[in-house]
């Protein structure tokens, strides 16, 4: 405290030593106009050359503060408004004061975060994030657009690059005092090469004669992209979707590659293990002494065990099942058969034995609900013949056999059909009912 004390005692003291013959200050100011006006953070410069020899102390001051002690003074105003700027000059014997009127004007400055670019490049699906900055000004109003479409009036714009083209960004700031305007493309480069599949799994089970089928969706990266499936190294499929039955039991190996323009390639591969499944035989009605439960029907008098009416070379056993439509309404005959009690996960095929005489009958079934047509149309000769059926092994617990349908698929009804038919019993005769692999 003391040392202090003694401290400032001794700069007092320098100052009284200033020789007495010290003369009052007089200076040449840069500026002699008094009402100055500049722009906010435009640089603002001041000097005083003072023709007084001999020790003078300078000082510039803005609204009362001490912003300098040079004879040059520079200066930045950061905000708008009037401001007095003092400048002093003293010498021991006296002092010299201008000062200035300031009146700073606000002006708009931006700049966006993509500089000057007037081409961005960005990737497919990334977000283009831009702000807009503003350097100097207020109450800045914001206008974005993208392909002349307003997206935003925020400062920061956020807007996805869902679509692999050019897009044209403009933006648009305004205040009271100025206009700032800019536009760019972004340009968008698209995605490396990225493939989803209809199949993930590594491993696959397939029964024997069914078909596997696995897509390759292409996500991005598509251009040019060509594709190749290939089981144990053959090539089997160029085609994004790979459709192959396997009819042997054994093990495989499925491989796809794609390669697009860019020579990116995505590759997989899958193990596929063929398991054999042997025809079932559900029922050829010779020990029957009743019908089995899972065959049924609301027709009357409907489904019957009787003996084979013609026995032939497709069918010379003794009994068989019959379904009769009685009456002249319109029916299509129908049967159920409840499958439920089979995996029909493993089978791919359905056929029964069918007598239809001499009715222009074309029987197709359902499997649960869906239509599936023979795999060859009933032929119409007055004998035994076999339909069979083909569907996607599935969880199906029903099968519905439309067994009275008309050639262009219309139920019947009374009397002869299409005109061109002996007769129209409304009776056909079924046998050898087999679930197949
Ligand atoms: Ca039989």
């Amino acid at each position: 405290m003391v040392l202090l004390a003694a401290c400032a005692v001794c700069m007092a003291c320098e100052e009284d030593a200033e020789p007495m013959e010290s003369v009052e200050p007089e200076a040449e100011l840069s500026e002699t106009q008094t009402d100055l006006t500049i722009a906010v953070n435009e640089p603002f410069s001041l000097s005083a050359n003072v023709t007084t020899e001999g020790r003078v102390t300078s000082k510039w001051y803005v609204d009362g503060v001490l912003e300098a002690a040079t004879t040059v003074f520079d200066y930045k105003f950061t905000a708008p408004g009037i401001y007095v700027v003092k400048y002093e000059a003293r010498t021991g014997a006296g002092e010299f004061i201008r000062t200035w009127r300031v009146t700073v004007t606000d002006v708009l400055e931006m700049e966006l975060s993509v500089g000057d670019s007037t081409v961005v490049e960005r990737i497919q699906l990334d977000d283009m994030m831009v702000m807009a900055v503003v350097i100097s000004g207020e109450n800045v109003r914001h206008l974005w657009k993208v392909d002349d479409v307003v997206v935003s009036d925020e400062a920061l714009l956020k807007f996805n690059l869902a679509e692999l083209k050019d897009y044209m960004f403009s933006y648009v700031g305004e205040n009271e005092v100025g206009r700032f305007e800019k536009t760019f493309t972004v340009h968008v480069l698209e995605r490396p090469l990225e493939i989803a599949f209809s199949e993930e799994d590594a491993g696959l089970s397939l029964k024997e004669n069914q078909t596997l089928e696995i897509t390759a969706d292409v996500l991005y990266g598509g251009s040019g992209v060509t594709h190749e499936w290939k089981v144990n190294d053959e090539v089997v499929s160029t085609s994004a979707t790979l459709n192959h039955a396997f009819a042997e039991e054994g093990v495989y190996t499925v491989a796809y590659k794609a390669v697009n323009s860019k020579g990116e390639s995505v590759e997989k591969s899958w193990t596929v293990t063929v398991v054999a499944v042997d025809i079932t035989l559900m029922h050829n009605f010779e020990a029957e002494t009743s019908i089995p439960a899972i065959y049924s029907t609301v027709n009357t008098p409907g489904l019957a065990l009787v003996d084979n009416p013609l026995k032939d070379d497709v069918n010379n056993s003794n009994k068989v099942l019959r379904q009769q439509a009685g009456g002249t309404a319109s029916t299509s005959g129908f049967m159920d058969v409840d499958v439920s009690g089979f995996d029909m996960t493993q089978y791919t095929g359905f056929r029964f034995k069918l007598y239809r005489g001499q009715n222009a009958y074309f029987p197709y079934i359902e499997v649960d609900g869906t239509k599936v047509d023979p795999v060859t149309p009933a032929s119409g000769v007055d004998a035994w013949e076999t339909l069979e059926f083909r569907f996607e092994a599935n969880a199906w617990s029903k099968i519905t056999i439309r067994l009275m349908k008309t050639a262009s698929g219309g139920n019947i009804t009374g009397g002869n059909i299409d005109g061109s038919v002996p007769d129209n019993t409304r009776t056909v005769y079924l046998d050898d009912f087999e679930l197949l692999p």
